[in-house]
Protein backbone atom coordinates (compact mmCIF):
# COMPACT_ATOMS: atom_id res chain seq x y z
CA UNK A 1 0.00 0.00 0.00
CA UNK A 2 1.54 3.18 -1.16
CA UNK A 3 1.63 5.67 1.90
CA UNK A 4 -0.53 8.80 1.91
CA UNK A 5 1.00 11.88 3.89
CA UNK A 6 -1.74 13.53 5.49
CA UNK A 7 -0.79 16.90 6.02
CA UNK A 8 -2.18 19.39 3.63
CA UNK A 9 -1.22 22.61 3.32
CA UNK A 10 -3.95 25.38 4.04
CA UNK A 11 -2.74 28.82 2.76
CA UNK A 12 -5.05 31.37 4.50
CA UNK A 13 -4.67 35.19 3.56
CA UNK A 14 -5.41 37.24 6.48
CA UNK A 15 -6.14 40.88 5.71
CA UNK A 16 -5.90 43.05 8.98
CA UNK A 17 -7.57 46.01 7.54
CA UNK A 18 -6.15 48.51 9.95
CA UNK A 19 -2.71 47.37 9.65
CA UNK A 20 -3.07 48.47 5.93
CA UNK A 21 -4.15 45.12 4.75
CA UNK A 22 -0.78 43.37 5.17
CA UNK A 23 -0.75 39.33 3.81
CA UNK A 24 0.18 36.79 6.29
CA UNK A 25 0.71 33.13 5.32
CA UNK A 26 -1.45 30.36 8.45
CA UNK A 27 -0.19 26.74 7.83
CA UNK A 28 -2.71 24.73 9.40
CA UNK A 29 -2.79 20.39 9.38
CA UNK A 30 -5.80 18.27 8.66
CA UNK A 31 -6.77 16.28 11.62
CA UNK A 32 -5.23 12.83 10.65
CA UNK A 33 -7.82 9.80 10.05
CA UNK A 34 -7.57 6.17 10.48
CA UNK A 35 -7.71 5.92 6.51
CA UNK A 36 -4.56 8.40 6.51
CA UNK A 37 -2.65 7.14 9.56
CA UNK A 38 -2.97 3.12 8.56
CA UNK A 39 -2.52 3.64 5.32
CA UNK A 40 1.02 2.07 5.38
CA UNK A 41 -0.25 -0.71 7.23
CA UNK A 42 -3.82 -2.22 6.07
CA UNK A 43 -6.74 -1.55 5.13
CA UNK A 44 -9.38 0.00 7.54
CA UNK A 45 -12.56 -0.95 6.95
CA UNK A 46 -15.96 -0.95 7.98
CA UNK A 47 -19.16 -3.42 7.02
CA UNK A 48 -22.27 -1.36 5.52
CA UNK A 49 -25.51 -1.93 6.04
CA UNK A 50 -28.49 -1.07 3.52
CA UNK A 51 -28.93 2.65 4.60
CA UNK A 52 -25.43 3.38 4.43
CA UNK A 53 -24.61 2.32 0.45
CA UNK A 54 -28.08 3.52 -0.37
CA UNK A 55 -27.34 7.15 0.44
CA UNK A 56 -29.81 7.55 3.22
CA UNK A 57 -27.90 7.95 6.57
CA UNK A 58 -25.53 10.64 5.63
CA UNK A 59 -23.77 10.87 9.12
CA UNK A 60 -22.50 7.64 8.48
CA UNK A 61 -21.72 8.42 5.00
CA UNK A 62 -19.64 11.15 6.14
CA UNK A 63 -17.43 9.00 8.19
CA UNK A 64 -17.37 6.34 5.64
CA UNK A 65 -15.38 8.29 3.71
CA UNK A 66 -13.62 10.28 6.23
CA UNK A 67 -12.09 7.29 8.22
CA UNK A 68 -12.34 3.73 5.84
CA UNK A 69 -10.55 2.67 3.36
CA UNK A 70 -11.76 -1.07 3.02
CA UNK A 71 -16.41 -2.09 2.61
CA UNK A 72 -17.89 -5.16 2.98
CA UNK A 73 -21.41 -5.82 2.50
CA UNK A 74 -22.97 -6.81 6.77
CA UNK A 75 -26.07 -8.69 4.97
CA UNK A 76 -26.93 -7.80 1.22
CA UNK A 77 -25.19 -10.43 -0.58
CA UNK A 78 -25.54 -13.15 1.51
CA UNK A 79 -27.34 -15.91 -0.31
CA UNK A 80 -30.99 -16.11 0.92
CA UNK A 81 -30.69 -12.39 -0.05
CA UNK A 82 -29.34 -12.64 -3.47
CA UNK A 83 -30.97 -15.81 -4.60
CA UNK A 84 -33.89 -16.23 -3.04
CA UNK A 85 -35.56 -18.91 -5.48
CA UNK A 86 -33.34 -21.41 -7.74
CA UNK A 87 -32.64 -19.07 -10.92
CA UNK A 88 -33.90 -15.90 -9.99
CA UNK A 89 -31.07 -13.66 -8.53
CA UNK A 90 -31.95 -10.41 -6.63
CA UNK A 91 -28.69 -8.13 -6.89
CA UNK A 92 -30.45 -5.22 -6.19
CA UNK A 93 -28.84 -3.94 -3.02
CA UNK A 94 -25.65 -5.98 -3.93
CA UNK A 95 -25.45 -3.57 -6.94
CA UNK A 96 -26.01 -0.17 -5.26
CA UNK A 97 -23.26 -1.66 -2.58
CA UNK A 98 -20.46 -2.14 -5.25
CA UNK A 99 -21.30 1.20 -6.78
CA UNK A 100 -20.89 2.92 -3.58
CA UNK A 101 -17.39 1.42 -3.05
CA UNK A 102 -16.60 2.03 -6.29
CA UNK A 103 -17.44 5.90 -6.12
CA UNK A 104 -15.62 6.12 -3.27
CA UNK A 105 -12.62 4.42 -4.21
CA UNK A 106 -13.01 1.72 -1.61
CA UNK A 107 -11.63 -1.75 -1.47
CA UNK A 108 -14.69 -4.20 -1.75
CA UNK A 109 -14.65 -7.50 0.06
CA UNK A 110 -17.62 -9.37 -0.94
CA UNK A 111 -19.29 -11.34 2.27
CA UNK A 112 -20.11 -14.71 1.65
CA UNK A 113 -20.15 -16.93 -0.72
CA UNK A 114 -20.96 -20.54 0.76
CA UNK A 115 -22.56 -20.43 4.54
CA UNK A 116 -24.59 -22.46 6.50
CA UNK A 117 -26.87 -19.43 7.76
CA UNK A 118 -28.82 -17.03 5.75
CA UNK A 119 -29.04 -19.59 2.64
CA UNK A 120 -31.92 -20.05 1.08
CA UNK A 121 -33.82 -23.49 2.00
CA UNK A 122 -34.17 -24.17 -1.83
CA UNK A 123 -30.58 -25.24 -2.25
CA UNK A 124 -30.59 -28.29 -0.61
CA UNK A 125 -33.74 -29.67 -1.49
CA UNK A 126 -35.39 -31.17 -4.33
CA UNK A 127 -39.26 -30.89 -5.37
CA UNK A 128 -40.50 -33.38 -2.50
CA UNK A 129 -38.60 -31.88 -0.27
CA UNK A 130 -36.30 -34.44 0.34
CA UNK A 131 -32.02 -33.51 0.59
CA UNK A 132 -31.01 -32.83 -3.19
CA UNK A 133 -27.92 -35.87 -4.21
CA UNK A 134 -24.19 -34.13 -3.75
CA UNK A 135 -24.28 -33.87 -7.75
CA UNK A 136 -26.80 -31.70 -7.71
CA UNK A 137 -25.86 -29.90 -4.62
CA UNK A 138 -22.54 -29.44 -5.83
CA UNK A 139 -24.12 -28.44 -9.03
CA UNK A 140 -25.80 -25.53 -7.16
CA UNK A 141 -23.19 -24.16 -5.17
CA UNK A 142 -21.13 -23.75 -8.84
CA UNK A 143 -24.27 -22.10 -10.01
CA UNK A 144 -24.57 -19.77 -7.40
CA UNK A 145 -20.63 -18.82 -7.26
CA UNK A 146 -20.53 -18.34 -10.80
CA UNK A 147 -23.62 -15.90 -10.52
CA UNK A 148 -22.25 -13.49 -7.89
CA UNK A 149 -18.72 -13.98 -8.78
CA UNK A 150 -18.88 -13.18 -12.48
CA UNK A 151 -21.10 -10.18 -11.62
CA UNK A 152 -18.39 -7.89 -10.01
CA UNK A 153 -15.36 -9.22 -11.34
CA UNK A 154 -12.70 -6.72 -11.42
CA UNK A 155 -14.43 -4.56 -9.10
CA UNK A 156 -14.86 -6.58 -5.85
CA UNK A 157 -11.53 -7.36 -4.83
CA UNK A 158 -12.00 -9.97 -2.07
CA UNK A 159 -14.40 -12.53 -0.92
CA UNK A 160 -14.92 -14.55 1.91
CA UNK A 161 -15.88 -17.84 0.22
CA UNK A 162 -16.71 -20.06 2.73
CA UNK A 163 -17.66 -18.79 6.16
CA UNK A 164 -18.16 -20.19 9.42
CA UNK A 165 -17.26 -24.21 8.26
CA UNK A 166 -15.31 -25.48 10.98
CA UNK A 167 -16.34 -25.67 14.68
CA UNK A 168 -14.54 -25.03 18.25
CA UNK A 169 -12.89 -28.25 18.14
CA UNK A 170 -11.87 -28.18 14.95
CA UNK A 171 -14.36 -30.42 13.45
CA UNK A 172 -16.08 -30.20 10.45
CA UNK A 173 -19.88 -28.18 11.05
CA UNK A 174 -22.88 -30.59 10.13
CA UNK A 175 -24.12 -27.93 8.02
CA UNK A 176 -26.18 -29.44 4.76
CA UNK A 177 -22.99 -28.26 2.58
CA UNK A 178 -21.13 -30.73 4.44
CA UNK A 179 -23.19 -33.75 5.12
CA UNK A 180 -24.46 -33.47 1.30
CA UNK A 181 -20.92 -33.14 -0.34
CA UNK A 182 -18.59 -34.26 2.47
CA UNK A 183 -15.27 -32.08 3.65
CA UNK A 184 -14.89 -31.49 -0.61
CA UNK A 185 -17.61 -28.61 -0.86
CA UNK A 186 -14.67 -25.88 0.78
CA UNK A 187 -12.03 -26.70 -1.89
CA UNK A 188 -15.06 -27.04 -4.59
CA UNK A 189 -16.20 -23.50 -3.56
CA UNK A 190 -13.05 -21.77 -3.69
CA UNK A 191 -12.34 -23.86 -6.97
CA UNK A 192 -15.45 -22.39 -8.58
CA UNK A 193 -14.77 -18.98 -7.16
CA UNK A 194 -11.03 -18.74 -8.75
CA UNK A 195 -12.40 -19.59 -12.40
CA UNK A 196 -15.17 -17.26 -11.94
CA UNK A 197 -12.52 -14.77 -11.55
CA UNK A 198 -9.41 -15.63 -11.61
CA UNK A 199 -7.92 -11.90 -10.15
CA UNK A 200 -10.02 -11.98 -7.14
CA UNK A 201 -8.76 -12.89 -3.79
CA UNK A 202 -10.57 -15.60 -2.23
CA UNK A 203 -10.38 -16.21 1.36
CA UNK A 204 -11.71 -18.39 4.78
CA UNK A 205 -13.50 -16.50 7.28
CA UNK A 206 -14.75 -17.80 10.99
CA UNK A 207 -15.04 -16.66 14.71
CA UNK A 208 -13.65 -17.75 17.83
CA UNK A 209 -10.19 -18.26 16.10
CA UNK A 210 -8.39 -17.71 19.21
CA UNK A 211 -9.97 -21.24 20.39
CA UNK A 212 -6.85 -23.62 20.02
CA UNK A 213 -9.16 -26.62 18.39
CA UNK A 214 -10.74 -24.23 16.04
CA UNK A 215 -7.08 -23.35 15.09
CA UNK A 216 -5.71 -26.66 14.43
CA UNK A 217 -9.04 -27.77 12.33
CA UNK A 218 -8.34 -24.56 10.32
CA UNK A 219 -4.55 -24.67 9.53
CA UNK A 220 -5.82 -28.89 8.70
CA UNK A 221 -8.60 -27.54 6.36
CA UNK A 222 -5.99 -24.49 4.55
CA UNK A 223 -3.17 -27.05 4.16
CA UNK A 224 -5.46 -29.33 2.70
CA UNK A 225 -6.88 -26.82 0.29
CA UNK A 226 -3.53 -25.62 -0.72
CA UNK A 227 -2.06 -29.29 -1.46
CA UNK A 228 -4.77 -30.01 -3.63
CA UNK A 229 -3.47 -26.49 -5.69
CA UNK A 230 -6.22 -24.85 -5.42
CA UNK A 231 -5.66 -20.75 -4.54
CA UNK A 232 -6.60 -19.76 -1.32
CA UNK A 233 -5.07 -16.16 -0.36
CA UNK A 234 -5.97 -15.41 3.16
CA UNK A 235 -7.90 -16.36 6.39
CA UNK A 236 -10.37 -13.60 8.14
CA UNK A 237 -10.50 -14.23 11.99
CA UNK A 238 -13.58 -12.90 12.94
CA UNK A 239 -12.85 -10.35 15.69
CA UNK A 240 -16.12 -10.42 17.93
CA UNK A 241 -14.14 -10.02 21.17
CA UNK A 242 -15.46 -9.59 24.88
CA UNK A 243 -13.71 -7.89 28.18
CA UNK A 244 -12.85 -11.23 28.86
CA UNK A 245 -12.50 -13.80 25.98
CA UNK A 246 -10.31 -14.32 24.50
CA UNK A 247 -6.61 -14.22 26.12
CA UNK A 248 -4.74 -12.05 23.42
CA UNK A 249 -2.05 -14.58 23.68
CA UNK A 250 -4.27 -17.29 22.21
CA UNK A 251 -5.45 -14.62 19.35
CA UNK A 252 -1.90 -14.14 18.68
CA UNK A 253 -1.16 -17.96 18.75
CA UNK A 254 -3.43 -17.90 15.91
CA UNK A 255 -2.50 -15.37 13.83
CA UNK A 256 1.08 -16.54 13.83
CA UNK A 257 -0.02 -19.77 12.85
CA UNK A 258 -2.61 -18.74 9.87
CA UNK A 259 0.23 -16.37 8.85
CA UNK A 260 2.65 -19.42 8.77
CA UNK A 261 0.93 -20.97 6.11
CA UNK A 262 2.07 -18.54 3.44
CA UNK A 263 -1.99 -16.27 3.06
CA UNK A 264 -2.50 -13.15 4.34
CA UNK A 265 -4.55 -12.82 7.23
CA UNK A 266 -7.67 -10.17 8.26
CA UNK A 267 -8.91 -9.13 10.96
CA UNK A 268 -12.59 -9.36 10.18
CA UNK A 269 -16.16 -8.15 12.03
CA UNK A 270 -13.93 -6.49 14.54
CA UNK A 271 -16.66 -5.39 17.26
CA UNK A 272 -15.52 -5.21 21.58
CA UNK A 273 -18.94 -5.75 23.57
CA UNK A 274 -18.99 -4.73 26.84
CA UNK A 275 -22.10 -6.19 28.23
CA UNK A 276 -21.91 -9.26 30.27
CA UNK A 277 -22.19 -12.24 28.31
CA UNK A 278 -24.59 -15.29 29.25
CA UNK A 279 -21.79 -17.66 27.54
CA UNK A 280 -18.95 -16.44 28.36
CA UNK A 281 -18.58 -13.75 25.10
CA UNK A 282 -17.54 -16.85 22.97
CA UNK A 283 -18.82 -17.34 19.56
CA UNK A 284 -20.98 -15.35 17.24
CA UNK A 285 -23.60 -18.15 16.08
CA UNK A 286 -26.68 -16.16 15.26
CA UNK A 287 -28.30 -19.00 15.88
CA UNK A 288 -27.85 -18.78 19.73
CA UNK A 289 -30.20 -16.05 21.59
CA UNK A 290 -31.00 -15.77 25.39
CA UNK A 291 -34.25 -14.23 26.60
CA UNK A 292 -33.93 -10.76 27.83
CA UNK A 293 -33.50 -9.60 31.28
CA UNK A 294 -33.34 -5.96 32.97
CA UNK A 295 -29.79 -6.99 35.23
CA UNK A 296 -27.97 -7.95 30.74
CA UNK A 297 -28.62 -4.38 30.33
CA UNK A 298 -26.36 -2.26 32.68
CA UNK A 299 -25.55 0.52 30.84
CA UNK A 300 -28.35 1.75 28.74
CA UNK A 301 -27.84 5.55 29.03
CA UNK A 302 -23.99 5.46 29.17
CA UNK A 303 -20.65 3.79 30.42
CA UNK A 304 -19.45 4.50 33.39
CA UNK A 305 -16.11 6.62 33.00
CA UNK A 306 -14.07 3.42 34.43
CA UNK A 307 -15.69 0.85 31.90
CA UNK A 308 -15.14 2.90 28.99
CA UNK A 309 -11.56 3.48 30.04
CA UNK A 310 -11.11 -0.37 30.50
CA UNK A 311 -12.99 -0.70 27.23
CA UNK A 312 -10.70 1.64 25.69
CA UNK A 313 -7.67 -0.20 26.85
CA UNK A 314 -8.57 -3.33 25.73
CA UNK A 315 -9.23 -2.40 22.69
CA UNK A 316 -5.55 -0.79 22.83
CA UNK A 317 -3.86 -3.91 23.27
CA UNK A 318 -5.65 -6.19 20.00
CA UNK A 319 -4.51 -2.55 18.37
CA UNK A 320 -1.06 -2.94 19.27
CA UNK A 321 -1.11 -6.67 18.24
CA UNK A 322 -2.20 -5.57 15.08
CA UNK A 323 0.49 -3.37 14.19
CA UNK A 324 2.91 -5.73 15.53
CA UNK A 325 1.93 -7.73 12.57
CA UNK A 326 1.01 -5.50 10.28
CA UNK A 327 3.48 -7.14 7.51
CA UNK A 328 1.16 -10.82 8.12
CA UNK A 329 -2.22 -8.58 8.33
CA UNK A 330 -3.79 -6.76 4.93
CA UNK A 331 -6.93 -5.54 6.30
CA UNK A 332 -8.39 -5.02 9.68
CA UNK A 333 -12.60 -4.51 9.31
CA UNK A 334 -14.89 -2.83 11.92
CA UNK A 335 -18.39 -4.51 11.66
CA UNK A 336 -20.13 -1.95 11.57
CA UNK A 337 -19.51 2.34 12.34
CA UNK A 338 -21.56 3.34 14.97
CA UNK A 339 -22.87 2.13 18.04
CA UNK A 340 -25.86 2.27 16.90
CA UNK A 341 -25.49 0.20 14.04
CA UNK A 342 -24.36 -2.83 15.65
CA UNK A 343 -25.15 -6.03 15.93
CA UNK A 344 -24.28 -6.45 19.18
CA UNK A 345 -26.77 -4.40 20.55
CA UNK A 346 -29.39 -7.57 19.72
CA UNK A 347 -27.11 -10.50 20.42
CA UNK A 348 -26.95 -12.76 22.08
CA UNK A 349 -29.79 -10.36 23.93
CA UNK A 350 -32.04 -8.73 22.25
CA UNK A 351 -32.20 -4.94 22.99
CA UNK A 352 -29.68 -4.10 24.66
CA UNK A 353 -27.70 -1.47 24.25
CA UNK A 354 -24.24 -1.85 23.56
CA UNK A 355 -20.73 0.08 23.07
CA UNK A 356 -18.90 -1.79 20.58
CA UNK A 357 -17.37 -0.02 17.75
CA UNK A 358 -14.72 3.36 17.12
CA UNK A 359 -17.31 5.27 16.93
CA UNK A 360 -20.87 6.66 19.41
CA UNK A 361 -24.31 7.08 18.85
CA UNK A 362 -23.43 10.20 17.69
CA UNK A 363 -21.23 9.22 14.90
CA UNK A 364 -18.64 11.04 16.99
CA UNK A 365 -15.30 9.39 17.52
CA UNK A 366 -14.49 7.37 20.82
CA UNK A 367 -11.25 8.19 22.62
CA UNK A 368 -9.80 4.55 21.10
CA UNK A 369 -9.86 6.46 17.69
CA UNK A 370 -7.21 9.16 18.46
CA UNK A 371 -5.10 6.03 20.47
CA UNK A 372 -5.06 4.31 17.34
CA UNK A 373 -3.71 6.69 15.36
CA UNK A 374 -1.19 8.04 17.32
CA UNK A 375 0.36 4.74 18.08
CA UNK A 376 0.08 4.27 14.27
CA UNK A 377 3.06 6.77 14.43
CA UNK A 378 5.34 5.04 16.64
CA UNK A 379 4.74 1.92 15.00
CA UNK A 380 5.90 2.69 11.39
CA UNK A 381 8.62 0.33 9.83
O1 LIG B 1 -24.43 -8.46 11.56
C1 LIG B 1 -25.21 -9.39 10.84
C2 LIG B 1 -26.67 -9.30 11.28
O2 LIG B 1 -27.20 -8.04 10.93
C3 LIG B 1 -27.48 -10.40 10.63
O3 LIG B 1 -28.78 -10.42 11.19
C4 LIG B 1 -26.81 -11.76 10.86
C5 LIG B 1 -27.52 -12.85 10.08
O4 LIG B 1 -27.37 -12.65 8.70
O5 LIG B 1 -25.47 -11.74 10.43
C6 LIG B 1 -24.69 -10.79 11.09
O6 LIG B 1 -23.36 -10.88 10.59
C7 LIG B 1 -22.68 -12.11 10.83
C8 LIG B 1 -21.71 -12.34 9.70
O7 LIG B 1 -22.39 -12.31 8.45
C9 LIG B 1 -20.95 -13.64 9.84
N1 LIG B 1 -20.29 -13.74 11.13
C10 LIG B 1 -21.12 -13.44 12.29
C11 LIG B 1 -21.82 -12.09 12.11
C12 LIG B 1 -22.63 -11.75 13.34
O8 LIG B 1 -23.66 -12.69 13.50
Amino acid sequence: MKTIKNTILAMALVCFALSGCSKTTVETEAPATLKSALADKFYIGTALNQAQFTGVDTASIRLIKEQFSAIVPENCMKSEVIHPEEGRFDFTQADRFVDFGEANNLFITGHCLIWHSQTPQWLFVDEQGKDVSREVLIERMKNHITAVVSRYKGKIKGWDVVNEAILDDGSYRESKFYTIIGEEFIPLAFQFAHEADPDVELYYNDYSMANEGKRNGVVAMVKSIQEKGIRIDGIGMQGHIGMQYPAIEEFEKSLTAFAALGVNVMITELDLTVLPSPQGDVGADVAQTVKYQQEMNPYPDGLPKEVEAAWTARFNEFFKLFFKYQDKITRVTLWGVSDGDSWKNDWPVFGRTDYALLFDRNYQPKPIVNLIISESELTGF
